[in-house]
Parts: C-alpha cells; sequence; structure tokens
C-alpha cells in the first residue's frame, strides 16, 4: 500500500526566531502535494511560525494532565491553541534524561490523542541492548506499553523507530538495518489491528542527513524520518524532503 511520506524536524532545544524565517522560506520552494513535513521546534516558537506554511507543527513532549498546578509543564490544549497538530511522545532524551516510564509515555499519548492531537511515538534500543540481541524485545515491549490495553490508539499514530546509538552519533542505521525493525514493528502491530498496521507511518530517526536519506526512503517500511541535526540547516532539511 502507498503512505504518504512524513518529514519531521526535531529541533530539540535549538533554533530561533532566525531559524523560524529561514526554515519557512526554505519549505516554500519544496512541493509538498506528494508528502507531508512537520516541524517540531521549542514550544517558544511555536508562535512565531505566521501563515502561509505549507507544514505542520508539533510539540517536542506534553503533559498527560489536562491543566493545573504543573510548572514548567506544557497541556496539549496549549500546544493546539500554539499551532500544533503533532506531538512527540517518549523520544528516548525523555526517556533516559527525564526518566519518563513506558506507563507515563503511554498516557502522555492517550492525552494526545483524546485531546486532537497526532503523536509520534518513538521507540528503540541502546547499543547494549543491540549487542544483547534485545532490539526486538525492547521495541515489542515499548510497543505493548500502549497498544496492548488501547489498540483503537495505532490508527491515530505515527511511530518512529530510533536507535538510540545512532542519535546525535552521526552513525545512522544501515537502511537494511533499519527496513528490518520497521518491518518487525509493523508486524508486531498487526496483533493489535491489522489494518493500522498497515496504514501507520513508520519513520526512521538517528542521524538521518541529506547524504543518507534516499537510501532509507527507498525501504519497503520506510515511511519518512524524524530529523534532528540536520533539521537544523534550513537547505539541507528542505533537501531530505525533497528526496522522500
Ligand atoms: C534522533 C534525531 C531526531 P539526530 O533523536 O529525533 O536526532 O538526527 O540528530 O540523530
Amino acid at each position: 500500500m502507498q503512505r504518504t511520506p512524513l518529514i519531521a524536524a526535531n529541533w530539540k532545544m535549538n533554533g530561533s526566531a532566525a531559524l523560524v524565517e529561514e526554515m519557512t522560506s526554505a519549505l516554500a520552494g519544496v512541493a509538498t502535494e506528494q508528502i507531508q513535513v512537520l516541524i517540531c521546534p521549542p514550544a517558544t516558537l511555536l508562535c512565531r511560525f505566521t501563515a502561509p506554511i505549507n507544514f505542520a507543527l508539533g510539540g517536542q513532549t506534553l503533559s498527560h494532565e489536562v491543566s493545573g498546578a504543573f510548572t514548567g509543564e506544557l497541556s496539549a490544549a496549549l500546544l493546539i491553541e500554539a499551532g500544533a497538530s503533532y506531538v512527540i511522545v517518549g523520544h528516548s532524551e525523555r526517556r533516559s534524561l527525564n526518566a519518563e516510564s513506558d506507563q507515563l509515555i503511554a498516557a502522555k499519548l492517550m492525552r494526545a490523542v483524546v485531546s486532537g492531537l497526532t503523536p509520534v511515538l518513538c521507540v528503540g534500543e541502546t547499543l547494549q541492548q543491540r549487542q544483547q540481541e534485545k532490539t526486538q524485545q525492547v521495541i515489542a515491549r515499548q510497543l505493548d506499553a500502549v497498544y496492548a490495553s488501547q489498540p483503537e490508539l495505532l490508527a491515530k499514530s505515527v511511530i518512529a523507530y530510533e536507535p538510540v546509538w545512532a542519535i546525535g552519533t552521526g552513525e545512522s542505521a544501515t537502511p537494511e538495518q533499519a527496513q528490518q525493525t520497521h518491518a518487525f514493528i509493523r508486524q508486531h502491530l498487526a496483533q493489535y489491528d491489522a489494518k493500522a498496521a498497515e496504514k501507520v507511518k513508520l519513520l526512521y530517526g538517528g542521524s538521518v542527513n541529506a547524504d543518507n536519506c534516499a537510501a532509507l526512503f527507498k525501504q519497503a517500511d520506510i515511511d519518512g524520518a524524524l530529523v534532528g541535526g540536520a533539521s537544523l540547516k534550513a537547505a539541507e532539511f528542505a533537501q531530505i524532503c525533497s528526496s522522500a
């Protein structure tokens, strides 16, 4: 089946009002009829994107709570009001640096969907887990934590496979390694909802750049990318989008 590619930028704690303008003009030249583009800047920059833009906006995380006394947190409603329609959930940096558990990530993902945001759920193994041949076991656990009890959320999700050892290291997974894990993810998801598993977009993330993206995009189960470092260079990110 044909899935529309999605190329997403995760600026992490980077970017500026100047990059907002630069990215908006660089992407204006990208034909977005056949692909979807998503920019996830720091939340403070969401409102800096002013119409007309030919891409969607997303947050990098959200609270599982609706509102209240949660200093420093961002609710789904606040993200939506700032212009977001997507949100990244369970990025490995949040899992490790902010001790986000599988259970918390499941609650956040549900909050996103219920509120009308499309979650981009990140899953992936560490180098040690890969060396111990536990890649599939780890990813199955991360997926089960969200979808085993809430399979209806799958049809509303995007999933990003980001091997932790490839994040920001310059060492991307090979297209074959990435495809193998993407195929496993799709197959694993089919047990919850076969139709949704066939339709769900599976993005690859981890040192994607203008040089390695085309080979990744050729793989049958890779439907786009979640790009970190290379999404901070407007021209390179536009080039990655055009390669999809
Ligand atoms: C993985 C990715 C974006 P980078 O975290 O989510 O970052 O492309 O810098 O490895």
